[in-house]
């Protein structure tokens, strides 16, 4: 299998870290589409990473598809199948759009100054806030957010607020603590330690 995608996009990290936790051999092709002469759009016409060539001549992209795909190939599941499987995907729609928010708020603060819109950067501020909010109640202090095992939902929200950390980095574990613990116990696992994209292990080595 080869995964296309550059190392700082969080779609491309939430896709290392699956292949990290069942076990899957792949080689990395670390091209963004942001690169001169890249093959990208070759391969997903939304011109967009993650794209995955299984090897057998399929090629997938959208990091949510690929990691149902990637599910597929074997245990440990990391999107149950039953009562569970929905919430699980509810915490990854959750953390999905809690990246969309802060990439959107990322680049809106690129724009030189006087094209930059202030309120697209609050309203993208809010879904953060309100999403991280929303994960406190909802992980109630459990070591894992749906049942007795790691699975998607907590790759998917460990990622976002990691991402949070790199790219919008404010206090919010004052307010949430027991989220910060969990986040914490999330972050030591060998497939989130390995995949820490450049620049951002200052942020994860902060004290707290
Ligand atoms: N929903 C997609 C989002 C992928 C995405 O936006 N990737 C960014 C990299 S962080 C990208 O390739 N952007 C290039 C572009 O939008 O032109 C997924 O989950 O894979």
């Amino acid at each position: 299998m080869k995964l296309y995608g550059h190392l700082t996009s969080p779609y491309v990290r939430k896709v290392r870290i699956a292949l990290r936790e069942k076990n899957l051999r792949f080689t990395h092709v670390p091209e963004s589409p942001h690169d001169p002469g890249n093959h990208i759009a070759d391969m997903n016409p939304l011109g967009k990473v993650p794209v995955l060539e299984t090897g057998d001549g399929r090629v997938f992209f959208d990091s949510g598809l690929i990691v149902e795909y990637l599910d597929e190939c074997g245990a440990p599941r990391l999107i149950p199948h039953g009562e569970e499987r929905w919430p699980v995907l509810q915490w990854h729609v959750l953390g999905s759009g809690m990246v969309d928010a802060v990439v959107a708020r990322l680049l809106e603060g690129r724009r030189p100054p006087g094209q930059r819109a202030q309120d697209l950067i609050d309203a993208q501020e809010l879904k953060v806030r309100r999403a991280i909010a929303w994960a406190d109640k909802a992980a109630q202090g459990r070591p894992y957010l749906i049942g007795e095992r790691f699975t998607l939902a907590d790759l998917a929200l460990g990622l976002a607020l990691e991402y949070v950390d790199f790219r919008f980095p404010h206090d919010w574990r004052s307010q949430h603590p027991r989220l910060g613990e969990w986040l914490a116990g999330i972050s030591a696992r060998s497939s989130f330690a390995e995949t820490v994209p450049p620049g951002m292990e200052k942020v994860i080595d902060a004290p707290r």
